[in-house]
């Protein structure tokens, strides 16, 4: 596979969630249910997060503030990390086509299929501003809940937690996405450890699509361990706190191409703003 193919299919495979993602808002279950099927892709395929591949069972009680991103027909669609009672961090392109009223924030439940933990509804949407597409940067979003929810938060990494970023920095994801590449959304939470990855390790990856300033990489240089379709939004977690999250890949675990998180640190100053607000 060359750079410039695997590009072109990085590009098609985010077009090609992006419009699936767009018919799910419109059409809700109804695609999922009925055209996904016919047309032979598989709702996992649809899903414009990642799961995670290579992971084991975690618990809530564990990650208090791991949360997924749900419709109000109860559909995960991306993950999410409680950093304000009333505040979650989440994708851009989570979020983008979506109107806060038909957003759930589910807490506590690591069994999507069980009534554990709270849905909170969301009541406020901020997207960054410069967002367009996750390779461009800027793929960070905070949802504001109508309510204050009682699991603890996760500090967001400042400037100050540069040395989080530094290459072999042992992290944690988790989420509840598919299990490999078009495969099925997982039922429970599951998580992995991956090391951060150098810049140009992840560069010589995705060439000019890895931006350093906004990004940061984390993966196995064999693979093999990674988020996945479903997963993103949710948590990139070292140190204690929360210093990446969950934006895109070339497909899911494969060598040379490592999970790719937005840099939380580069966006402290927005961040912060949205806390307070
Ligand atoms: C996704 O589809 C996605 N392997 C997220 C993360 C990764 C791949 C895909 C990283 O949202």
């Amino acid at each position: 596979m060359d750079t410039t193919s695997t590009r072109k299919n990085t590009e098609e495979g985010m077009i090609m969630a992006e419009t699936l993602r767009r018919l799910r808002s419109w059409l809700g279950l109804v695609v999922a249910a009925v055209l996904l099927p016919v047309a032979g892709v598989s709702a996992a395929a649809a899903d414009p997060g990642a799961t995670i591949v290579g992971g084991t069972r975690a618990s809530t009680a564990q990650y208090p503030w791991v949360v997924y991103l749900a419709t109000t027909s109860g559909y995960q669609y991306c993950g999410g990390t409680l950093v304000a009672p009333n505040k979650v961090l989440t994708a851009a392109h989570c979020t983008e086509d979506d109107v806060a009223s038909s957003v759930l924030v589910v807490a506590g439940r690591d069994d999507k299929n069980s009534s554990a933990g709270t849905a909170a509804r969301v009541t406020r949407i901020w997207i960054h501003p410069s967002f367009s597409s996750v390779t461009r940067g800027y793929d960070v979003s905070v949802l504001t809940l109508d309510r204050n929810l009682t699991q603890a938060t996760l500090p967001v990494a400042t400037a100050a937690d540069a040395n989080l970023y530094t290459a072999g920095t042992s992290t944690t994801i988790l989420g509840w996405g598919t299990t490999r590449a078009g495969g099925q959304p997982s039922r429970y939470l599951l998580r992995a450890s991956v090391p951060v990855t150098g810049d140009q390790t992840c560069s010589a990856g995705y060439g000019s699509q890895y931006k350093p300033q906004h990004m940061v990489c984390a993966g196995l240089p064999q693979g093999g361990v990674d988020t996945c379709q479903g997963d993103s939004g949710g948590p990139l977690v070292a140190g204690g706190k929360l210093i990446g999250v969950t934006s895109f890949g070339e497909g899911c675990a494969s060598a040379r191409y490592p999970g790719v998180y937005a840099r939380v640190s580069s966006y402290e100053t927005e961040i912060r703003q949205q806390l307070a607000s």
